[in-house]
């Protein structure tokens, strides 16, 4: 794969270069072919809800970190991945206006009795907005602690009723190329759409978030929804959620696509396996210099180790 490397490291130096010129090429042609026009950039919409609203008390959890600070809100708004976007860390931050949020719906489908579709407005009356300061490690070698609002996955199974059969979840990303212009070039297998399973789903730790540092989500970073689950690398937690399915068999992923032996279904943040290309024993939070250790299961082993035993995660990487 050409787009993920460790932050730190020029891409040329990791990537082909020979590659890595030739998609540069490829997104300069089409820039000339019609600017922005080309690919279809649209303005924002001036009937967005505004993204950095305060969302008024939220209750404290048991659940959040107490003994780290949080990452800078500007450093975890201006450098990520939303390759919607487009390819650089800076995209998001530059292009992600672009997304409307409102109307905004979830449809649930798949192993459920009956297929439902849920409007925004009423997922965020569904439980009382919570804090969750979680601790959260990209597969690149960055990492944050980032005060998180919303609400355990769980409360969705008291609106929907999974079959017997139900054993995954897929949460699926909006693809759609007017606003999300880089959803036009196939570097990714678009739509977005990442997967865990039922189990790792209900597990208390696994929220679906609607906001950050006590605000509404910013468009970069996932809005209006988002899946959060901290003991997996940052991609599983697929941003700007339209639809969520209930399947049987573990599904290929955008990412397991994209590169299977570089990207695990599991995708477990796990010290002791290096990536491909990268090891990934230390990370380096985003706005610190020293790099530090990366903690198995990102520091959430306790709570997430029994959800593998007898499994060989070396294998189920
Ligand atoms: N739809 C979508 N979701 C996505 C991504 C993406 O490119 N598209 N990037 C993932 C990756 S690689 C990471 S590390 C996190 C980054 O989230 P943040 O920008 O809020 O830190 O979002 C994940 N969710
Ligand atoms: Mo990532």
């Amino acid at each position: 794969m050409l787009i993920r490397h460790p932050h730190d490291i020029p891409p040329s130096d990791i990537t082909d270069p020979a590659h890595y010129a030739a998609r540069r090429k490829f997104i300069q042609t089409l820039l000339l072919a019609g600017g922005a026009g080309a690919l279809g950039m649209a303005h924002g919409n001036p009937l967005d809800s505004v993204p950095g609203a305060s969302l008024g008390k939220l209750q404290s959890s048991p659940l959040s970190l107490t003994d780290e600070k949080a990452t800078p809100l500007k450093s975890v708004t201006g450098y990520g991945n939303f390759y919607e976007f487009g390819p650089d860390k800076e995209s998001p931050a530059k292009h992600a206006h672009r997304l409307r949020t409102r109307p905004w719906s979830i449809t649930v489908d798949g192993e459920v009795k009956t297929a439902k579709t849920f409007a925004i407005e009423d997922i965020l009356k569904w439980a009382p907005l919570e804090e969750r300061i979680y601790r959260m490690r990209c597969v690149e070698g960055w990492s944050a602690v980032i005060p998180w609002a919303g609400f355990p996955f769980s409360e969705l199974l008291k609106r929907v009723e999974p079959t017997g059969n139900a054993k995954f979840v897929e949460f699926w990303t909006l693809s759609d190329p007017e606003q999300m212009p880089f959803t036009r070039i196939p570097f990714l297998d678009w739509p977005y759409m990442e997967a865990i399973r039922l189990d790792e789903a209900l597990h208390p730790l696994t929220i679906l978030a609607v906001g950050m540092y006590g605000e509404t989500m910013p468009k970069q970073n996932g809005a209006p929804i988002r899946l959060v689950v901290p003991w997996k690398y940052g991609f599983k937690g697929a941003k700007s959620i339209v639809r969520i399915r209930f399947v049987e068999k573990q599904p290929e992923t955008t990412w397991t696509k994209a590169g299977p032996e570089e990207y695990g279904f599991y995708s477990n943040v796990n010290p002791d396996v290096p990536h491909r290309r990268w090891s990934q024993s230390h990370e380096r939070r985003l706005g610190e210099f020293f790099k530090r250790k990366t903690l198995p299961f990102n520091g959430y082993a306790e709570q997430v180790a029994s959800l593998y035993a007898g499994m060989d995660l070396r294998k189920h990487f």
